[in-house]
């Protein structure tokens, strides 16, 4: 028998269900999901679930569950045949590498992320920037984690280097070698939270989700740390509960972590430019080569640094570029599906 409060079940969730008139099925969250198949633990213990052909057919990929969700099921001797989503609190998304505005869900109902850096040759400040803007975005609290703090001399100067960033979110320094900074970072979680492991592969995820368990649940690689370069050693998502509370979300590293944000107010926020931006003499102003901008005045006399101006400017045009073509892709499938309904009318009718 599994106690599903610790895997975040609560009223709110019961309540979700009974609106959906969902009171005789049973329920459970996806702890793992593989091609098309999903992990669900339920009170029962671990079952594998499938989806409704229906549900297969009547919706697009990016509405399929995902690790993090919570479903009502049908079970049919061993396995299980999920009817439907309890409606999200949160979803963290990426743009679909290889595409112009296929979303790809990591997982849902998610308390906070820790966004994890290798304090090596991995630490990249843009690319902290990113993790941050999506997290943001989502609704999700971020957590920066600078790990492998035995491989610098220096961690502080890192963290420093963040600059204004760092002040979005709490920082730690860790590393699977330091004991208190576990133990820190531990302090962190909070009973029924779940918490999402985000970050380049070989970074560290996986460690810190063992040593935060105090054992080897999760497979991690062996690779020289010397070099630094990641091989994806953890595949998939899943799930995993710490004996002291809180839910534990391991996601594979990711090569590329394209924005997918509806709102380009995040970014601006995010890069603490949109209080400069209120500044600027046009109130649409692109922060580009207008006279009486702020933003660019920030930029001369040295008050915003170029390199962050230079992100805010890049991660625009990506999400504009992900909004744009997603408009368009919307507009083709709702066009295709208007013509297969004609064809199937005319069917009926002829
Ligand atoms: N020196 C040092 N090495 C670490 C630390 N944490 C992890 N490593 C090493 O880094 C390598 C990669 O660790 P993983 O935990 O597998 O990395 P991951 O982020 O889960 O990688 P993917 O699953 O591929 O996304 C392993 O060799 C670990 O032993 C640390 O704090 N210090
Ligand atoms: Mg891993
Ligand atoms: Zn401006």
């Amino acid at each position: 028998m599994a106690n599903l409060c610790l895997y975040g079940w609560n009223d709110q969730w019961q309540q979700q269900k009974n609106n959906l008139s969902y009171t005789g099925l049973e329920h459970g969250r996806i702890i793992t999901t593989h091609k098309n198949r999903y992990d669900v633990i339920t009170s029962q213990g671990v079952l594998s679930c499938e989806l409704t052909g229906n549900y297969l057919y009547t919706k697009e990929p990016d509405e399929y569950p995902v690790t993090g969700d919570w479903v009502v099921f049908q079970q049919f001797d061993d396995l299980g045949i999920i009817i439907d989503v309890l409606p999200r609190i949160n979803v963290l998304s990426r743009k679909k590498s290889g595409t112009k505005a296929d979303v790809q869900h990591f997982a849902s109902n998610i308390d906070k992320a820790f966004i994890v850096q290798g304090c090596d040759s991995n630490f990249n400040v843009r690319r902290t920037e990113r993790f941050l803007i999506q997290v943001i975005d989502s609704g999700i609290i971020p957590v920066l984690i600078l790990t492998k703090s035995d491989l610098t001399s220096d961690a502080d100067a890192l963290k420093q280097s963040l600059g204004k960033v760092a002040e979005k979110a709490k920082v730690f320094i860790t590393s699977i070698y330091n004991e208190k900074s576990i133990s820190d970072l531990k302090s962190e979680i909070n009973p029924h939270e779940t918490i999402i492991f985000i970050g380049s592969s070989g970074v560290g995820k996986s460690s810190l989700v063992n040593k935060l368990c105090g054992n080897e649940v999760l497979g991690t690689s062996d690779i020289s740390t010397f070099t630094g370069k990641g091989r994806h050693t953890s595949t998939r998502r899943e799930i995993i509960l710490l004996e002291s509370g809180g839910i534990l979300l391991d996601t594979p590293g990711v090569r590329e972590f394209g924005l997918a944000v509806d709102s380009q107010d995040t970014i601006a926020e995010t890069l603490d430019i949109g209080q400069l931006a209120k500044e600027c003499k046009f109130h649409d102003c692109t922060h580009i080569n207008e006279p009486g901008c702020a933003v660019l005045g920030a930029v001369e006399s040295g008050e915003l640094d170029r390199g962050v101006y230079d992100s805010y400017i890049k991660l625009r045009k990506e999400a504009q570029y992900f909004n744009e073509s997603a408009y368009e892709r919307r507009a083709k499938e709702k066009q295709l599906s208007r013509m297969v309904k004609k064809i199937v009318d005319n069917k009926k009718k002829g």
